[in-house]
């Protein structure tokens, strides 16, 4: 079964930089699962833990695997998410920035901190999108939370390492001085910000741009999330001040370039 997105979710895609596709990759989640498994199985360099020992649960998240894990580059070039990606960015191509598997085990009290990707990353474009496939069915409680219409405010907010809080780049570790915004508290704060939620099942996702703000509170169920990253035609290399999450060391490119085509592959449209 072919992905396909309506007029209203791309609209919605645009002005509240994140939208809930209802079963789009229900076909993928037995795959997808599979793939997890072997991720956790044989997990990379990168694996993070992102809780405290002694949580009843661990938060995991492991990423850039989709060339060793074949469920992975299944995914990415079988299953119609480059044509969704290039119809919800307005985009005529379609580049494979990274997957990005993220666990909350049963009873994981770990927050995922209000961020937005993109100021992690070493790519900026208003064509960006992410997929976040839940692999389990998710209660609102604690699903993945968006900040409706972040994508637009001018600063970015303050990026941090999760498991401590502490800044992300050495150099910005005051967070003035990186031109950041200190993390916000939808929950607590009186700015009029509206978050976005839905209660999701596997094969779901919600696509948020990478300058959407978004967070996620912890879990009482297992909750498997697969995350697919992708840019479009005006996506291009920034320099940081840093080593980015991730890093992809080596690679080579200068401000304004756009991501090297044999590390960041063209996706079907
Ligand atoms: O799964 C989560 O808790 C957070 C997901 C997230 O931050 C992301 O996919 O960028």
């Amino acid at each position: 079964m072919e992905a396909l997105v309506d007029e209203e979710a791309v609209a919605a895609f645009a002005d509240d930089g994140a939208v809930c596709l209802r079963g789009v990759f229900t076909d993928w989640v037995d795959i997808l699962a599979d793939g997890v498994a072997r991720n956790e199985a044989e997990p990379s360099r990168f694996l993070n833990d992102n809780g405290t020992a002694g949580d009843p649960g661990r938060f995991w998240d492991d990423y850039c695997n989709w060339d060793r894990i074949p469920e992975f580059e299944r995914f990415a070039f079988e299953s119609g998410v480059g044509r969704l990606a290039a119809t919800l960015m307005g985009s005529d191509t379609v580049q494979l920035f990274h997957d990005h598997v993220l666990v909350k085990e049963a009873g994981a009290p770990r927050h995922t901190p209000w961020h937005s990707d993109a100021p992690y990353y070493f790519v900026e474009g208003p064509q960006t999108v992410s997929f976040w496939v839940p692999l389990d069915p998710v209660p609102v409680e604690s699903t993945l939370r968006i900040v409706k219409g972040s994508h637009r405010w001018d600063a970015a907010v303050h990026p941090v390492v999760w498991a401590t809080g502490e800044g992300f780049y050495d150099a910005d570790a005051d967070a003035e001085d990186g031109g950041y915004r200190p993390i916000p508290d939808p929950d607590a704060d009186d700015d009029g910000f509206e978050v976005l939620e839905w209660a999701v099942e596997p094969g779901d996702a919600v696509a948020f741009h990478f300058n959407v703000v978004h967070g996620a509170r912890g879990t009482a169920g297992l909750r498997r999330a697969f995350s697919l990253r992708v840019v479009g035609d005006d996506a291009r290399y920034v320099q940081r001040s840093g080593r980015t999450s991730p890093p992809f060391d080596g690679h080579g490119m200068v401000d304004g370039q756009r991501l090297r085509e044999d590390w960041f592959p063209h996706l079907p449209v």
